[in-house]
């Protein structure tokens, strides 16, 4: 309770949440400590149960200790060095402790004390037959008990197993351990059973698959900063919808429609239980997250990227690479698997003011987000690739009354997250435009290309009989087809000043956007292993494969096996021919996925060597102390500094960003 309450700063939100983190410890101590009483003769008794109890508390300890530095809890490829990013403790570790740490150990002491003042005697009777049965079986009981109850306040915690801060705090800091050295040995076991012939069947397909850049779009943004703005769970069916009379998303609609963005109209999210992580991890690394759960949660730690971060930064321009995020750094386990991505700097929680209603959900909300962002941009050298994930449009979808809209009505269907999902879409439409705003303010604008994305659906299958109405569809009629066509989004490329833009109608998928933005800033993606294709190519491949290994293609989706008509929504009645086609899309989709699965799962790429790609060293990147480290390459460029700030004289622009924010005092600006 001590270190749930002072060093891991556990937050209890509700009294189930406090009953929980009470309860928790329990059933895991007793089955750890319930192994003495099968050793029934005292004098084997009560040294194993002295030793249990002693490496219980120091692994509690080093966890304490732990999380003063890395505000995270000790994996167990930590604790054994075989993490590549963090070390484990080192000899400062001594300087992490405090006063009341003696608290830590003071029951060992009161019972030593007992023992030898006889206040307790051992008890030299062998204890009954069954005791250490009846122990393990009631500590078993006790463990179900919490897990059903974990499960109820906080659903999916074991099969996605977002944030281990979320596990130990629901679960206990034994099970975690456990838990996680299962997995760990599960993932060594296959890497080392691993062959680098393996790698030779991914590489066959991505070589055979890669689809050369069109001409005319290849380098269409060379040199230019890149500026990714992660919209969460924002869907594709928000764009240019209309509630009482009144857009929705106004500015997203106008970004959507400019002659400088190519957007498109049939892209879809192919994320699986990994949700942000794997939009994330498709994005960016170019491969499909797990079957089950999170790639970035349950292998990203030791997983060899050959990420977008990396490539741009080794490029002719040597792109600064960056990602703001107002949650957490351990959320999906960001800040083990961003070194290996390659970023250099991860602004997160930290490093913004997210007290009281600063913050909501799942952490600052995205106009203070893009605001408090500026102090740190703007020290970056140019070109920069930068990566916004957005917050407050998720689920549940709450904002306060004072961030409202006064002047939007949302809908009036009974379905509450429904309603409030349009509210949240216009708060992250008006956050949009302020941060565009301030880049046409600085200058950055027309230096820059920006793209913009959905990362998956926000409305739920459950819920879209709910939204038909408002869609001007009929809930009575709605259908599965009709759930996998509301998985698009929205997917937009914004390069001020290229006039070329338009809306475009071929199918895609966030697989493709790596080789499609690579193709954009003039780096060709043809060496590295990629599962998806440049949509902009001729040769791009428009069958778009969702993670349960159903499709949709320009004419027909494929859901559970059945095969419908994208015209009718009907399942197709299909030639012979038409058959061996889809059967021999179905075929291609399994095996790409299958083949992106064994990459990631053993690890392949740590055996690939793209030419002239130097592999990525994640422990070149801490993110603790990013400001100083971004003025200190400010410092040591002097007049050769690109940063905004340098670029203004040595001032700061935090004064041109403009926000209508009700936390922000914006008047003084
Ligand atoms: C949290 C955010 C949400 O940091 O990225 O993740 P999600 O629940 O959408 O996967
Ligand atoms: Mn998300």
């Amino acid at each position: 309770m001590l270190a749930y309450a002072i060093d891991f700063h556990i937050s209890i939100s509700d009294p189930v949440q406090a009953f929980i983190v009470a309860i928790n410890p329990i059933g895991t101590s007793l089955l750890l400590f319930g192994l003495a009483f099968y050793a029934r003769r005292a004098r084997f008794f009560y040294p194993i149960l002295t030793l249990t109890y002693i490496l219980n508390t120091v692994l509690l300890y080093l966890n304490v200790i732990y999380f003063r530095e890395f505000t995270d809890y000790m994996t167990v490829s930590t604790m054994t060095g075989y993490d590549k990013v963090n070390q484990g403790l080192s000899g400062s570790s001594l300087a992490l402790t405090m006063p009341h740490d003696v608290l830590y150990w003071l029951d060992l002491v009161i019972l030593i004390l007992l023992f030898a003042f006889r206040w307790l005697k051992f008890d030299k009777l062998a204890l009954p037959k069954k005791t250490g049965f009846a122990v393990t079986s009631f500590a078993l009981m006790f463990i179900t008990f919490n897990l059903a109850v974990a499960e109820m306040d906080r659903s999916q915690l074991m099969t996605r197993t977002f944030d281990r801060t979320y596990v130990v705090k629901y679960l206990g800091l034994d099970f975690f351990t456990a838990y996680d050295g299962a997995s760990e040995w599960h993932t060594s076991s296959m890497r080392a059973a691993a062959t680098k012939s393996e790698l030779k069947d991914v590489t066959d397909f991505t070589q055979k698959h890669y689809a050369a850049p069109n001409k005319t779009m290849f380098g269409a943004a060379k040199g230019r900063n890149v500026i990714v703005i992660h919209l969460e769970s924002f869907q594709q069916f928000s764009i240019d919808q209309k509630v009482n009379g009144k857009e929705v998303t106004p500015f997203l609609n106008s970004i959507y429609h400019s002659k400088d963005t190519y957007a498109f109209d049939n892209f879809f999210h192919q994320v699986g239980q990994g949700k942000t992580s794997d939009a994330e991890n498709m994005l960016e690394a170019g491969t499909y997250g797990l079957p089950q759960g999170s790639l970035f949660a349950q292998l990203g730690s030791d997983e060899t990227f050959q990420a977008a971060p990396a490539i741009l930064e080794q490029s002719p321009e040597k792109y600064t690479t960056a990602v703001f995020h107002g949650n957490v750094p351990t959320f999906w386990n960001r800040n083990n698997v961003y070194p290996n991505l390659g970023y250099q700097y991860f602004f997160s929680q930290p490093y913004y003011n997210h007290s009281g209603d600063r913050s909501m959900g799942y952490g600052l909300k995205d106009k203070l987000l893009f605001d408090d962002s500026v102090k740190y941009l703007q020290h970056l050298q140019q070109p920069f690739y930068v990566k916004y994930l957005t917050v407050t449009n998720h689920f549940p979808f709450e904002l306060n009354k004072e961030d409202q809209d006064p002047n939007f009505k949302t809908t009036d269907t009974d379905d509450s997250a429904v309603n409030n999902y349009f509210v949240t879409n216009h708060y992250l439409d008006q956050s949009v435009e302020e941060l565009f705003n301030f880049l046409k303010s600085s200058g950055l604008y027309n230096k820059s290309m920006i793209v913009i994305y959905g990362d998956h659906y926000g409305i739920s299958n459950s819920e879209n009989k709910n939204l038909a109405s408002v869609l001007g569809k009929d809930p009575d009629n709605w259908t599965n087809f009709d759930n996998a066509q509301l998985q698009r989004v929205p997917f937009m490329v914004h390069i001020p000043g290229n006039g070329h833009g338009k809306i475009e109608h071929q199918y895609g998928g966030e697989i493709d956007v790596e080789p499609t933005l690579l193709h954009l800033l003039g780096i060709n993606s043809k060496k590295y292993v990629q599962f998806g294709t440049d949509l902009f190519s001729k040769h791009h491949d428009q069958v778009v494969a969702f993670r349960n290994q159903d499709f949709v293609t320009p004419t027909y989706t494929s859901l559970s096996g059945t095969i419908y008509n994208n015209k009718t929504g009907q399942p197709a009645n299909l030639t012979a021919a038409q058959k061996k086609h889809t059967d021999a899309e179905q075929a291609k989709v399994t095996k790409e996925l299958s083949l992106s699965d064994s990459l990631n799962q053993k690890n392949l790429l740590r055996f690939y060597k793209p030419d002239g790609f130097t592999p990525v060293d994640p422990s070149k990147y801490k993110y603790t102390k990013g400001l100083q480290k971004a003025e200190q390459i400010e410092r040591d460029r002097g007049v050769g500094s690109t940063s905004l700030y340098s670029q203004n004289g040595n001032k700061s622009i935090e004064g041109l960003y403009h926000t209508d924010a009700p936390e922000v005092d914006d008047k003084g600006r």
